[in-house]
């Protein structure tokens, strides 16, 4: 009886959001309801391994209580003031996490792609205004299966189908370049009113694309031997995701413009940044660009906690120790089994891909195996599963997790 009762209700949920939220995502059927470190509940109690981690933003586990204090705290305090006036925390954050990431200032937005945007905006006019570039000339070079987010702006230079098509007209003032290609970023760069290149350290959407070594330091070198800007979308790879704090430390890379999201709030609230030093960061004045709630006192204090947390509990090392286990042990399941093509990734930012075509069901099919049997991981162009549980998950945990996955597998290859 409580089980027919309780089917119903996640069953309410998913027809609820289906009447009266837009069909812009299509979820799998699990309707979530509690959160704590690696794991989530649904609606009937059900536990589950996250091994999404919302798309890297909860890095820091689910509700981690140090940020969820820090949320308490300020939100009992002051929440938002705009920035018309100063607050008693903004400044702290900014000073805070500009030392934490190394640079001289802090420009606080909200969403990833906001910061996006912002990192766009300030490359131009350091085009115009240090580069010289002729007015409304400058160009960006991006990289071929890129996704920085969902602005008229950024995707007018997505190559993905579904991310543009009916969304124009498109800006204009954007290069794209194949991925991980030295030679196509040396081509680009010869034309000079190229501003900046923008490119994610490791493509997440793209299926955990990861580029050869030496790829980010060549490409950092040959932007400075062109005066051109390194821009790192570090939004979904950045703060200890990768195994570093930055994707970039993996080469020695100090990105000109870093882009920060998710994980900075630790999944808590929307918080993005963008760092620059002030040779670059100099170029936006008052009036010339801004937000409401950017850098609002709730933000600063759930990041300062948030990068805090990341930093005590070594969480890059964690992810750094976990990731390559998880490689070897998937590497296995590789070796023995037909269905699985690779697995690749770093840190714990990892994708499984599964020898089928990318327009099968394959990887959904798997995924909703998955779930089944308590592990939610998103699947991606059909034949590719992220897996990118907390960083705070422990070694014991994360062989369960693993344990799950070849069950999984297993059962998947008997059944079909
Ligand atoms: C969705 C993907 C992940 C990002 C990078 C900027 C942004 C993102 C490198 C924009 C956002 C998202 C958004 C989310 C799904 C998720 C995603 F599959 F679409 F690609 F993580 F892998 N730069 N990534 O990955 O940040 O404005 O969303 O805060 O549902 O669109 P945002």
């Amino acid at each position: 009886m409580e089980k027919v009762e309780t089917a119903q209700n996640a069953q309410y949920y998913i027809e609820l959001e289906n009447k009266y939220g837009a069909h812009n995502y299509h979820p799998l059927p699990v309707v979530l309801d509690r959160g704590e470190g690696p794991f989530v509940w649904d609606v009937e109690g059900k536990q589950y391994f996250d091994f999404l981690s919302a798309y890297s933003a909860v890095n820091q586990g689910h509700c981690h209580p140090k940020i969820i204090q820090a949320l308490k705290d300020q939100a009992e305090q002051l929440t938002l003031t705009s920035r018309a006036f100063y607050n008693s925390i903004l400044g702290e954050y900014e000073k805070f996490a500009s030392d934490f990431f190394g640079y001289d200032k802090l420009l606080p937005m909200n969403s990833g792609v906001e910061a996006i945007e912002t990192a766009v905006k300030l490359a131009r006019k350091w085009g115009y205004e240090r580069k010289h570039i002729p007015a409304n000339e400058a160009k960006i070079i991006v990289c071929e299966n890129n996704f920085h987010g969902r602005t008229t702006t950024i995707i007018s230079f997505s190559s993905d189908p579904d991310s543009r098509q009916n969304f124009g007209p498109y800006t204009r003032g954007f290069v794209r370049i194949p991925y991980d290609d030295l030679d196509a970023l040396r081509e680009a760069l010869s034309d000079d009113q190229v501003a900046a290149f923008l490119v994610e350290p490791i493509q997440g959407e793209a299926g955990v694309m990861v580029p050869g070594d030496g790829y980010l330091s060549e490409s950092y070198k040959l932007c400075k031997e062109h005066n051109v800007l390194f821009i790192a979308d570090e939004v979904q790879t950045g703060i200890a995701r990768t195994g570093k704090l930055l994707a970039c430390d993996y080469e020695g890379v100090k990105p000109d413009i870093l882009v920060l999201g998710k994980a900075l709030s630790g999944g808590v609230y929307p918080v993005s940044a963008v760092l620059a030093d002030d040779s670059i960061m100099g170029v936006i004045h008052p009036g010339q660009h801004g937000s409401t709630f950017g850098g609002n006192p709730v933000a600063a204090a759930v990041a300062i906690a948030a990068l805090k947390v990341i930093e005590d509990e070594e969480l890059a090392d964690n992810a750094l120790k976990l990731g390559k286990k998880f490689r070897k042990e998937l590497g296995k399941m590789v070796d023995k089994y037909e269905l699985l093509s690779l697995v690749r990734g770093k840190g714990l930012l990892n994708a499984l891909v599964v020898n089928d075509s990318p327009h099968s069901t394959t990887a959904w099919d798997l995924c909703m195996d998955l779930a089944e049997n308590g592990l939610l991981a998103k699947p991606t162009h059909g034949n590719i599963i992220r897996f990118a549980p907390p960083l705070v998950i422990s070694e014991e945990q994360l062989l369960e997790g693993i344990e799950i996955i070849r069950r999984t597998v297993s059962e998947f290859v008997r059944k079909h």
